[in-house]
């Protein structure tokens, strides 16, 4: 093996202290000296670093980041260098697996594909097509995406489309349209080459998104170093590095949010020319912060008020700040309404649409923005609204079918409701792909109660046998990132092609060919009679030209873009159109947002229950471009600790490991790494219990026990944190997913379920 360094114990490499251009530092690990490259980007994270495949005798054998990437200028993390030798795994799926008598067995593709279509058939004859859901996935292209939304949406007509995004993502896009009236993030990472400040909240951005943290270390490295503001329970990587380090009890971002607001405008750090031009709102978002004085916030959140003064003045004198939100917001009380106040941040200060200054509503997985701009989730394709006819006519164009066959009666069903029509039986098929539900939805007992149900017809396409895969009645056999080409879209709005760099095993196929194929047997045809898809969509080019006739017109344009401009440089930001041939690195710069009632993603919601806007009622607001201000005062989690589960709980990530390991899990190294899942807990509870280090606990909720081994420390006393990424596929001898203790909880708005809390009591099982 040869490797530029080993990021299993050098997680970020050497720093170069900067400020202003970012230098370039290729990382390379190969196992043989490649024949050639094929470029293509990194699918671990939503950072979306450029890297080149190495290929040997039409065989993965590495990679190397892109030097010429805006992105990663040469960096990868240690998942981007180790996570590729999943695709030359043994055990991946080949064939498509058919369920027979009870056992799930080796078919052809015509007998798989033949099933789906007759069971299609059956269910839309005898129930219509709201029978039938998709979950699908924020891992598959852009591409493939499009080709599903059509599908589902213009063939079929289900409602009943969603993605794991609902539980990864949902929050940030939610956000970005309660402030500013679409999705899509304001600024460019160039920003934190320049930027005087950084605030994370809820976002260990060390260990999740490690190639963006070292653009972060190398600032700290440099000439003029940023101040950091972190805001985590634990003592996260992140953390360590911070100027000021808030460790609120979970659950309470909604008080710690508006603790700092109240003090930044009462001590008038406040740009009110920019607030008085841009925004509506600010009476509103005035009076609800005042209740949250510092002594407030410490009753509440356990933040000591001298330290919270501390953040509000490096938050509130600043003249450039970069901040993102993640998980610790969006699975955790009050999701929107406290990512919401990060965007009021920014909007108070006028720190929005110029160099230095971008807020990230952070993504997680790989494409979750494409899952969402494509409409393979709840969202119309191009950011459109479901509640403006106007839009819909303009889909409906694009794909020659009549409007009504476009489900837009109602808000699209999301993912937590998707699987409770399954539990209920109005749904009865489900096709799952890209994702391992089984692993990563919470109170998995009821999850698997419902995949097991007998009247309700599951597809799983997947590269590996899963949890999921095990519960299917036709599994198949997926091709992966290598093996496919299509593009996707980081969360800075860059766009990334990947080409194909070798063939898929066995019969493996791409979800696109699958989605295609479905479409052609399924026979889904226009308003004239043509094909929905076949017709003009051979290639995945063809698929990624029609997405860009798609987004003309809407703010992620695509229409100057193409595979042939996408090849050979950099990605490339969207919008990307005849005004901005290289793309756009800031949005809003003029301090209109895309609230305007023609042109916005929604009319809006109440943000504490969650209710619907309509366009009457978003007329008497009349934005006309002006962002939203909106305060939200504190609610209490909807389950905390008492007598009989005295603990919180809280889960999340490894830096080692991405989600349910079926990638990252077949690497030796990674494994090695983080070879099994624990239970964190404080040092001062550990003594109070009897414990010590390595103790085997088992970890109790309302929904289901578990048994893990006890990690002692670095973490707030009464609180517990599990990492969520270890099932059952490796044959672990004993409970310890920790989705086996979560609750079912969702945010109002964003509907995004809450994994960030629950009371759970403990005992230890063994020495
Ligand atoms: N190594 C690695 N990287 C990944 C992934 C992976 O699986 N592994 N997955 C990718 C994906 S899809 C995602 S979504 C991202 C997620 O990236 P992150 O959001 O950074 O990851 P998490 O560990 O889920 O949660 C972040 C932090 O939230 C804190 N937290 C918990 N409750 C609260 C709370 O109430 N308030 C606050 N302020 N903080 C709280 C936790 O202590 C935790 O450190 O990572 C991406 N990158
Ligand atoms: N307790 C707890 N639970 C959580 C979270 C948490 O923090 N705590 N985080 C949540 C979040 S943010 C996320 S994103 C989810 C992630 O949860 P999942 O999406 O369920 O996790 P993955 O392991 O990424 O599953 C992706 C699956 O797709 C397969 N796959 C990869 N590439 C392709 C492809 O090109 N085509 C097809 N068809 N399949 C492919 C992989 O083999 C894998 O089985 O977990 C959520 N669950
Ligand atoms: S930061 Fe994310 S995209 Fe970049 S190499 Fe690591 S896992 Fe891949
Ligand atoms: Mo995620």
């Amino acid at each position: 093996m040869k490797e530029t360094r080993d990021s299993i114990a050098d997680i970020w490499g050497p720093r170069t202290g900067y400020e202003g251009q970012w230098p370039e530092r290729v990382d390379e690990r190969v196992e043989e000296e490649p024949d050639h490259w094929v470029q293509s980007a990194c699918v671990l994270c939503s950072n979306g670093c450029g890297c080149d495949i190495g290929v040997k005798d039409g065989r993965i054998v590495g990679v190397r980041g892109r030097a010429a990437d805006s992105v990663n200028h040469g960096r990868l993390g240690p998942k981007g260098l180790h996570g590729w030798v999943a695709n030359n795994s043994p055990d991946r799926l080949t064939k498509p697996l058919i369920r027979r008598n009870g056992q799930l067995e080796e078919a052809t593709w015509d007998e798989a594909m033949s099933m789906i279509v007759s069971k299609s058939k059956k269910l839309i004859d005898e129930h219509t097509a709201s029978s039938i859901g998709f979950y699908t996935s924020g891992q598959l292209f852009l591409e493939e995406y499009y080709a599903l939304g059509i599908v589902g949406k213009a063939g079929l007509g289900t409602p009943h489309m969603d993605g794991n995004t609902r539980l990864c993502t949902a929050t940030a896009a939610a956000a970005l349209k309660v402030s500013f009236g679409s999705d899509g993030q304001p600024g460019s990472y160039s920003d934190l080459d320049t930027t005087e400040a950084i605030l994370h909240v809820g976002h260990n951005i060390a260990s999740q998104q490690t190639v963006l943290w070292m653009r972060v270390l190398d600032r700290l490295a440099g000439p003029n170093p940023p101040k950091l503001v972190v805001i985590d329970p634990r003592a996260t990587y992140t953390a360590e590095k911070a100027t000021v380090h808030l460790a609120p009890r979970v659950g309470t971002n909604i008080p710690v949010m508006n603790g700092l607001l109240h003090l930044i405008i009462e001590a008038g750090y406040i740009n009110q020319e920019y607030i008085k031009a841009h925004t509506l709102g600010f009476e509103e978002l005035k009076q609800v912060v005042a209740k949250w004085t510092p002594s407030r916030v410490e009753q509440l959140t356990g933040v000591p008020a001298d330290k919270l003064r501390e953040a509000a003045r490096i938050l509130g004198t600043c003249e450039s700040l970069v901040s993102t939100a993640l998980q610790g917001v969006y699975q955790s009380m009050q999701a929107t309404a406290a990512a919401v106040q990060v965007n009021n941040l920014h909007l108070l200060r006028g720190l929005i649409g110029r160099p230095g200054s971008g807020i990230y509503q952070m993504n997680g997985q790989p494409t979750a923005q494409n899952t969402r701009e494509c409409g393979a989730d709840g969202d119309l394709p191009g950011f459109r609204n479901w509640g403006n006819e106007e839009h819909i006519q303009q889909l409906a164009d694009l794909w020659n079918v009549h409007p009504d066959q476009i489900p837009h009666w109602s808000p699209p069903t999301h993912a937590m409701q998707l699987w409770r029509y399954c539990e209920q039986g109005s749904i009865k098929m489900l096709w799952i792909s890209g994702t391992n539900p089984l692993v990563s939805l919470p109170d998995l007992a009821r999850a698997r109660k419902i995949l097991a149900k007998e009247d309700l017809f599951v597809v799983v396409q997947d590269a590996f046998s899963t949890e999921t895969t095990a519960l299917a009645d036709v599994v198949l056999p997926a091709a992966i990132w290598g093996e496919k080409t299509g593009c996707f879209t980081n969360v800075g709005r860059t766009v990334h092609i990947s080409h194909k760099a070798v063939d898929p095993p066995g019969e493996a196929r791409s979800d696109f060919d699958i989605f295609v194929e479905y479409s052609r047997r399924m026979d889904f045809r226009d308003k004239d009679g043509n094909p929905l898809l076949t017709s003009t969509w051979q290639t995945t080019e063809d698929a990624f030209n029609a997405w860009r006739e798609c987004t003309r017109g809407r703010i992620c344009d695509y229409t100057g873009m193409s595979y042939a401009k996408l090849t050979g440089g950099s990605g490339i930001q969207w919008p990307c159109n005849e005004q901005y041939p290289n793309g756009k690195t800031h949005l809003y710069e003029d301090g209109v947002f895309s609230t305007d009632i023609d042109y916005c993603e929604t009319y809006g919601h109440d943000l504490e229950t969650g209710a619907p806007r309509t366009k009457d009622d978003y007329k008497l607001l009349d934005p006309k471009g002006k962002a939203f201000l909106k305060g939200v005062d504190y609610e209490p989690p909807h389950e905390e600790p008492d007598e009989s589960y005295p603990l919180w709980l809280t889960t999340g990530r490894l830096v080692y490991h991405f989600h349910t390991r079926t990638k990252t899990g077949r690497s030796k190294e990674l494994h090695a790494a983080a070879p099994d899942s624990y239970v964190q807990l404080a040092t001062e509870d550990a003594a109070r219990y009897g414990i010590v280090e390595g103790d085997m606990i088992e970890v109790e909720s309302r929904r289901g026990k578990i048994l893990e081994p006890a990690r002692v420390g670095d973490i707030e006393p009464g609180l517990v944190f599990i990492p969520f990424h270890y099932g059952y596929w490796d044959k672990s001898d004993r409970p310890r997913a920790a989705n086996e203790l979560t609750l079912t909880e969702w945010d109002p708005v964003s509907k995004q379920p809450h994994f960030k809390y629950a009371a759970v009591r403990i005992h230890k099982v063994h020495a």
